[in-house]
């Protein structure tokens, strides 16, 4: 089963008007067939309508986050609403910055991911596990938990999960080819046991954690890596090359 590759620049706290009108320049003159592969960016919220009114319309604009609120007196939060009446209907949940650094529990990602795909956005759905728990030998089990609280979900169409590791997020320390595979392949699996062979086949299931042009020609060539979810380096004109490589 051949699954199309997915490319995401998650840009975290980084970004600037000036910044997005040369990045966009840089990527908007790459010559990329997105037939062969999805390209998202995530910029900051204040940026979206920014980027996205700067950016190729033939590459996704995500949110960061959202809140599973629909509206109210719930300060600084964002609702899935709001994020599609600017035209945005992508949305990465469960970056392990959001679990480890604002405490974000499965539960509020397995909520937040439900409310987004019940009203028709797409998610990025991150999991991944501590170097403690990978220490402990506790990596399938930790993805499970993180599973869990989605376990439900109807239609699996508009998600792609996201293997990110923790101790290789934002690090330098990438996961092997070999470490990833061994993740994915436990993931598919899992997906395959609890949910359907279907969904198993054409689920994309992407690595993130320090991604770089240079490694990602090795980590793409494992079967059941079907792209990436690049921070730091997606902040670079180089960012264009993980996307030439993953063709
Ligand atoms: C993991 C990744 C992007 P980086 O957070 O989601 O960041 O590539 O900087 O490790």
């Amino acid at each position: 089963m051949s699954r199309k590759p997915f490319i995401g620049g998650n840009w975290k706290l980084n970004g600037s008007k000036k910044f997005i009108a040369e990045m966009s320049k840089v990527f908007n003159e790459a010559e990329l067939d997105s037939e062969k592969v999805d390209v998202c960016i995530a910029p900051p919220f204040v940026y979206l309508e920014t980027l996205r009114n700067a950016l190729r319309k033939d590459w996704i604009v995500s949110a960061q986050n959202c809140t599973e609120k629909p509206k109210g007196a719930f300060t600084a939060e964002i609702s899935v609403g709001m994020l599609q009446d600017i035209g945005i209907d992508w949305v990465i949940l469960g970056h392990s910055e959001r679990r480890h650094i604002y405490k974000e529990s499965h539960e509020l990602i397995g909520e937040k991911t439900k409310k987004a795909l019940e009203n028709g956005m797409s998610v990025i759905f991150c999991i991944g596990e501590t170097r403690e728990e990978r220490e402990k030998n506790l990596t399938n089990q930790v993805l499970i938990e993180q599973l869990a609280p989605i376990k439900d979900i109807p239609d699996w169409s508009n998600i792609v999960i996201a293997y990110e590791p923790v101790w290789a997020i934002g690090t330098g320390l990438v996961a092997t080819p070999a470490q990833a595979e061994e993740a994915h392949l436990f993931l598919r699996g899992w997906f395959s046991e609890n949910i359907s062979t279907d969904v198993s086949e054409k689920l994309r299931i992407i690595y993130g954690g320090s991604v770089k042009p240079q490694n990602s020609t090795e980590l793409i060539k494992k079967p059941n890596v079907d792209g990436f979810l690049v921070g730091g380096a997606s902040l670079q004109p180089g960012f264009v090359e993980i996307v030439k490589n993953v063709i």
